[in-house]
């Protein structure tokens, strides 16, 4: 049989570059900065490092907005600064991958500023372009970052769709030609080097035929375009597309970021027969806490809920297709304050959250910091968020009337700048990340909270993913165990098995302030299992009483 692809036995780590480590002092990070630290990413032993975008951009959503897909932003250097980075990390063994954003591109693209031109501008339908109806928008869509997915432009007078910002035009996938675009773009920068992509927002591409309107949600507003715009009728057949273009014969990761996708769907195209993508990027465990409001009304997550969700993923995908598993990325507040204890227990519940999803199938992806144990930033005051979807969400519920406080108690816990502050390299005012002003303030814990710290001490949070991912190569049973939960109902006990032949792994996990009664059944771990990793110094028994976040990972056979 055909050898295993090297991504089901590795862990990738996301690097957010303007977040990452200023080389040259202007307060953002860059190219250069990434290659120092190289040595801190070799140590924790990740497979690969998945870029956020370098590409030039005007910035109005940190890069997701693209203006030039083959070259490097200058605030993050050169394409030989990306040669360079490419061959520390290949001379290392890591590999690199590349995101890449093109369901929409920025409005300073070329393509954007043709297409605008005139209705007879060769790249008219290159985006999506309608008249208006009634005096407003074609349709009654709203956009991800609030108010209309429609912007209406003064050249023809008609309007454009942009899912996301008016700054991010959605491109026209019906047309051959810009599919034809972005298949070049996929191999020129794995011709270059690139070990692959993740995608973003990739099952967004294919948009009902007539873009109907989307229902209106109780408490009124725009339309939902999820219905009509996302895991569309031609996905799979652009999907497809692209990876006989792009990807076939080469030995790479893709991973297709699709909000809204179902395990059903996500077998389908992580499926090796006939699928499109190593594996997806599911959404369902980080809605979990969305309350009634949306993202900025969080309701307390619930274990039970959360366990139920990752277990439908870990059994609906375990013998097709392939999972990958994230707590934290770019675009979430931090794991460790929304699901765990970044007070008392900050280090104890950084562990168990690690352990409880490095020991499940599939790849793992380590977010910047998150092996550092970094909690959210809490910024009091909307003058230190940067970021467009917050700074949107605030202006249009205020103007809606919203109680000020609460909007910004919404953002305090849900902002995406919660998880985009520098990383915390040492104790030094800004943290070893620049000696400028950073772009976006760093975190007052860093003081405690920081990569020097961590290295330096063994019973670190650092240490503990270090230990993870090296458990993940000595271990098959790591990469292709049979997955079982147990203990489903139980409120505060996280608990499974992994089981390959006569091997069984169990992982024990307390996700709690109490000690908890290791109540599984002792024979589910198989035969005299031993304890493989810890959080917590020794315990008297492999079954003993669990302390506060304590989790434990047994082996048997
Ligand atoms: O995100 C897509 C997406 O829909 C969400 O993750 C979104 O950011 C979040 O739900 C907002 O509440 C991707 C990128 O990861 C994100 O940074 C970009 O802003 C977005 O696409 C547009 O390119």
């Amino acid at each position: 049989p055909p050898a295993d692809p090297w991504w089901k036995s590795a862990v990738v780590y996301q690097v957010y570059p303007a977040s990452f480590q200023d080389g040259d002092g202007d307060g953002v990070g860059d190219l250069p900065g990434v290659i120092d630290r190289l040595d801190h990413l070799h140590t924790l032993g990740v497979g690969a490092v998945w870029l956020s975008p370098v590409y030039p951009s005007p910035w109005d959503d940190n890069g997701y907005d693209v203006s030039d897909y083959r070259g490097i932003h200058p605030r993050f250097g050169t394409l030989d600064d990306w040669d360079r980075l490419r061959d520390g990390l290949h001379e290392r063994g890591m590999r690199l991958v590349m995101d890449l954003v093109v369901n929409h591109t920025s409005d300073e693209h070329p393509w954007f500023a043709d297409s605008r031109s005139s209705k007879e501008s060769p790249r008219r339908d290159h985006y999506i372009w309608r008249p208006g109806r009634d005096g407003g928008p074609p349709n009654n869509w709203g956009s991800v970052f609030s108010g209309p997915a429609w912007t209406r432009d003064e050249a023809t007078g008609e309007y454009y769709l942009h899912l996301f910002s008016r700054r991010q035009p959605d491109l026209n996938w019906e047309n051959p030609e810009v599919r034809a675009q972005v298949h070049d773009i996929a191999r020129w920068w794995l011709d270059r080097g690139a070990d692959g992509f993740r995608m973003d927002v990739i099952n967004f591409v294919s948009k009902a035929p007539g873009l109907p309107d989307g229902p209106v949600p109780a408490g009124g507003g725009y339309g939902l375009f999820a219905e009509h715009a996302v895991n569309g009728p031609r996905l799979r057949e652009f999907l497809g597309g692209l990876r006989d273009a792009a990807f076939a014969g080469r030995d790479v990761l893709t991973v297709g970021e699709m909000p809204g996708v179902g395990v059903e769907q996500a077998r389908e195209h992580t499926d090796p027969a006939g699928g499109e993508v190593s594996m997806v990027f599911q959404f369902e465990h980080v809605d979990l806490d969305h309350g009634p409001g949306g993202k900025f009304d969080p309701a307390p997550p619930d274990l039970r809920r959360l366990k139920a969700s990752m277990d439908r993923w870990q059994l609906g995908l375990g013998d097709r297709g392939w999972n990958s598993l994230y707590w934290n990325n770019h675009d979430q507040p931090r794991a460790l304050s929304r699901f765990g204890d970044d007070g008392e227990h900050r280090v104890a519940s950084a562990k168990t959250l690690a352990t409880t999803l490095h020991m499940m199938k599939g790849t793992p992806y380590v977010y910047q910091g998150e092996e550092l144990g970094m909690a959210n930033a809490r910024f009091r005051d909307i003058s230190e968020y940067r970021d467009v979807e917050t700074l949107n969400h605030h202006r249009h519920a205020l103007a809606a009337g919203e109680d000020a406080e609460r909007v910004m108690a919404g953002i305090g816990r849900m902002s995406r700048d919660n998880a985009r502050t520098p990383m915390q390299w040492d104790a030094s005012p800004h943290a070893g990340f620049t000696t400028g002003t950073p772009w976006i303030a760093v975190n007052p814990d860093h003081a405690e909270v920081n990569a020097e710290a961590a290295l330096a001490d063994p019973d670190s949070v650092f240490h503990h993913y270090r230990r993870l991912i090296a458990l993940r190569g000595e271990h098959p049973v790591v990469v292709h165990g049979a997955y079982a939960p147990l203990l489903p109902d139980h409120p505060a006990l996280y608990a499974y098995t992994r089981t390959l032949g006569a091997t069984v792994l169990t992982v024990l996990a307390n996700w709690s302030a109490d000690e908890v009664d290791a109540d599984a059944d002792p024979a589910a771990a198989g035969p005299g299992p031993r304890l493989l990793l810890g959080t917590h110094p020794e315990p008297e028994g492999v079954f003993a009483p669990l302390r506060p976040w304590e989790s434990r990972v047994l082996l048997s056979g």
